[in-house]
């Protein structure tokens, strides 16, 4: 697979409904899209940094200079037997996961597509149909949230987990369980608590979550270990887990029960693979989170859930949660069981659209090697 070209590209899509974590709010998103062009075949790959430097330092604006500058002429003009031979190429850059998961990932997909092979299949991957949950935002009021989660369940998805922050959570998981005592119900903090907040967290107790996710700081895994020691609910980790050392620490620390992996913030598919195979030898779930992608990163994200440690319902729910219309075809769909029925084309089963995405395209750029 000789890697000829790279295209960067910018799209803009408008999320069907605004998305408000703990630090901000979301109403449309400009999704970056990396295509590696190897001998006739296309690999399409999504970089999920966000639009601002909030969820984590990297955002558009690194992802693309760094690409372009650095990670692009690592590996233009090089010949790779598998996807997985890139990432010794681009370790010379520190950080910057989700640029280089962007490239790592286009190239599984190409190599996907020129074997004729299931992207899953590739990954290793054995589940033919994932297990679906829903990511609900901080609405303008508990009665809008309410009647989110109504809609959900009522579409058959197998766990609900709200977004929380100081001033929008016991109040509000007092309300969701009064009306649904049953559900699988988790909640997801993005780092909005600081350690002296441990009486208020050790609330969250009562509410018989199947996890919190990361309550604390950003980057920190030895006081998510102090707050677990006095938590009878399962942490799991979200921002402060980059690889698979990071995954190993934590629970060697006992910092999380649960990891929550996403293929961009832990650098692509290879080091998503590690993190997967780590927990499952330690008896640690895993699920996978997802960045509000576009149906490309979506289906990345369905590939990778078929690994069989994948047992949490991921954050990988249908293209029309998010989208007016998808860049993919068909779009994702999920059955009236919570589930995603995995496809058995070639790569991701999924037709990328080119001729929807060149017209949503604000911004385009193609590398070649240096002559
Ligand atoms: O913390 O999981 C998160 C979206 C953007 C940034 C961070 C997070 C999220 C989500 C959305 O929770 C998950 C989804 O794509 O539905
Ligand atoms: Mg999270």
């Amino acid at each position: 697979m000789k890697i000829e070209a790279i295209t960067l590209r910018e799209i803009q899509m408008p999320l069907v409904h605004f998305f408000e974590t703990s630090f901000g709010r979301t109403y449309g998103r400009r999704i970056f899209l990396v295509t590696v062009h190897c001998e006739g075949v296309d690999g399409w790959g999504e970089c999920t940094a966000g639009e601002d430097p909030y969820y984590s330092s990297e955002w558009i604006e690194t992802a693309w200079p760094t690409i372009k500058h650095y990670l692009a002429p690592a590996v233009l003009g090089k010949t790779l037997a598998a996807a997985h031979e890139c990432v010794p190429l681009m370790e010379r850059v520190r950080g910057h996961r989700m640029a280089k998961a962007s490239i790592e990932n286009a190239l599984w997909d190409a190599g996907a597509r020129q074997r004729k092979q299931p992207l899953w299949r590739l990954l290793g991957g054995s589940l033919r149909e994932i297990a679906c949950g829903v990511s609900i935002g901080i609405q303008d009021s508990v009665e809008q949230l309410l009647d989110k989660i109504e809609t959900e369940l009522a579409a058959g998805y197998r766990r609900i987990k709200v977004k929380v922050k100081p001033g929008w959570d016991v109040n509000v998981l007092t309300r969701i369980r009064s009306r649904w005592p049953d559900i699988v119900l988790s909640c997801d903090a993005n780092s909005a608590y600081r350690l002296d907040e441990i009486e208020h967290l050790r609330k969250f107790d009562q509410f018989n979550l199947l996890m919190i996710e990361q309550p604390l700081w950003d980057d920190d895994i030895y006081n998510h270990s102090r707050l677990q020691q006095n938590l009878r609910t399962a942490i799991c980790l979200d921002e402060a887990i980059h690889h698979a050392r990071d995954a190993a620490q934590a629970i060697e620390s006992d910092a999380c029960r649960i990891i929550n992996i996403k293929v961009g913030r832990v650098g692509g598919f290879t080091e998503a693979r590690k993190i997967h195979d780590l927990c499952a030898s330690q008896n640690i779930p895993v699920w996978c989170g997802g960045m509000l992608e576009s149906g490309i990163g979506r289906t990345h994200n369905i590939a990778l859930s078929t690994l069989h440690n994948f047992r949490l319902p991921g954050d990988v729910s249908a293209s029309k949660r998010y989208w007016k219309e998808d860049i993919v075809e068909p779009e994702v769909e999920v059955t009236s069981q919570g589930t995603i029925v995995i496809r058995d084309e070639p790569g991701t089963g999924y037709r990328v659209r080119e001729d929807l995405i060149e017209k949503l395209t604000v911004r385009k750029e193609t590398l070649r090697p240096a002559a």
